[in-house]
């Protein structure tokens, strides 16, 4: 398979309320998309980064630039494996330092194409021989709000949807209390936690006071860059730890396991460099009978109808920060968009790829940049 051009656009996006996380607010999102062309079919990605470095260190431009000068030209120079394209691809750039969700955006474009070539669905192509569900459970991720009567109406109509699993985001100051008024208030609804790094290891006596709420996990409490004072936590919980941030290739997840800086991974492909490392965690977790997630990076439609496919295989035991599309958008980019079914299922697609849902004039309404490489 030769690619014959890669698009990039870079989209603008309200988000439908905001987003408080103990490092910031987002209101509106900056998504970087790739669209790789090979004779008449298409195949999309998305990098997850943000319009600014508060998750991670890379934004919708800092991808923009590593793929426009990079990665891009060499993705066009070369003739790509009609199957396994997606782990070709990775291979060829397993020695480039970082910048994974620039990468994993134009790996995602390319495992579209390979399914839209071979008349597979994602899931099918993400799984290979290890089985996949027809159906995933999805759970939602609600930011820190000031008033807890907001927070406990965004809980009841989370709940009303069906969610099959609440994940609040803390940091200190606003934690073992709003949990214990949550507990209080709706019983015993499969919940968790999210500190998004914002504590030091001194401020760990909070996390310590929230084993007693029987939560599914608190996810990275402590530095993105850390796995060494999350084992030394880990070791004070009943409750199991979740690494994200820290988590940045699948030789860490290797090491946090053998530290024990975690009993739970987050899998997010776009910080992970992409599907095939994403796939690797998966499998390497599944040996050790850890259970992994699919987390989200507030995707558009494109990010996270490949997060559907992903979250299919059967490693992917709790449900994941994948909503409907509604959760954060007015209108998102896909036709039809995610949805909930009535348990708070998102069905799995069996048609080609992302077959034809993303809408290139929807991209357009909401265009910054647009620049094809050919
Ligand atoms: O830490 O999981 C996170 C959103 C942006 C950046 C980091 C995170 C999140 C979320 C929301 O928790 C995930 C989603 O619903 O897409
Ligand atoms: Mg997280």
């Amino acid at each position: 398979m030769r690619i014959d051009a890669l698009d990039l656009f870079c989209i603008r996006m309200r988000m439908v309320g905001g987003f408080k996380t103990s490092f910031g607010t987002q209101q509106d999102r900056d998504i970087l998309l790739v669209r790789a062309r090979a004779g008449d079919l298409e195949g999309w990605g998305e990098s997850g980064a943000n319009g600014f470095p508060g998750y991670s260190y890379e934004t919708a431009r800092t991808g923009w630039h590593i793929i426009e000068d990079f990665v891009g030209p060499e993705v066009l120079g070369r003739t790509w494996p009609d199957e396994g394209a997606g782990p070709a691809m990775a291979a060829a750039f397993a020695d480039w330092r970082w910048h994974p969700m620039a990468r994993g955006a134009v790996e995602e474009a390319l495992w579209d194409l390979e399914a839209r070539h071979r008349g597979m669905s994602l899931a099918d192509l993400y799984a290979g021989d290890r089985g996949r569900a027809e159906r995933i459970p999805v759970g939602i991720s609600l930011g820190i709000q000031d008033d807890f009567e907001v927070l406990a109406g965004q809980i009841e109509a989370a709940l009303d949807r069906r969610y099959r699993r609440i994940k609040l985001k803390i940091e200190p100051g606003a934690d073992v209390g709003v949990v214990e008024a949550v507990r209080e208030r709706f019983g015993d609804i499969p919940l968790m936690v999210d500190g998004n790094c914002g504590y030091t290891p001194d401020q760990a006596d909070a996390l310590v006071a929230l084993d007693r709420f029987d939560l599914m996990m608190i996810e990275q409490p402590l530095a993105h860059d850390d796995l060494h004072d999350h084992a030394e936590l880990q070791a004070r919980l009943e409750t199991p730890l979740c690494l994200d941030e820290a988590i940045k290739s699948p030789a860490d997840a290797r090491r946090a396991l053998e530290l024990g800086s975690c009993r739970i991974i987050n899998i997010k492909p776009s910080r992970l460099g992409g599907r095939t490392a994403a796939l690797e965690v998966h499998d390497l977790c599944a040996e050790r009978d850890v259970p992994v997630w699919c987390g989200g990076m507030l995707e558009s439609g494109v990010g996270r109808l490949h997060n559907v496919a992903l979250a299919s295989l059967p490693n992917f035991r709790i449900p994941g920060d994948i909503s409907a599309s509604s959760r954060y958008w007015a209108e998102d980019v896909i036709v039809p968009e995610v949805e909930l079914d009535e348990e708070g299922h998102v069905a799995v697609p069996d048609a080609p790829g992302l077959d034809g849902r993303v809408v290139e004039e929807l991209v357009r309404k909401y265009l910054v940049r647009h620049r094809a490489l050919t």
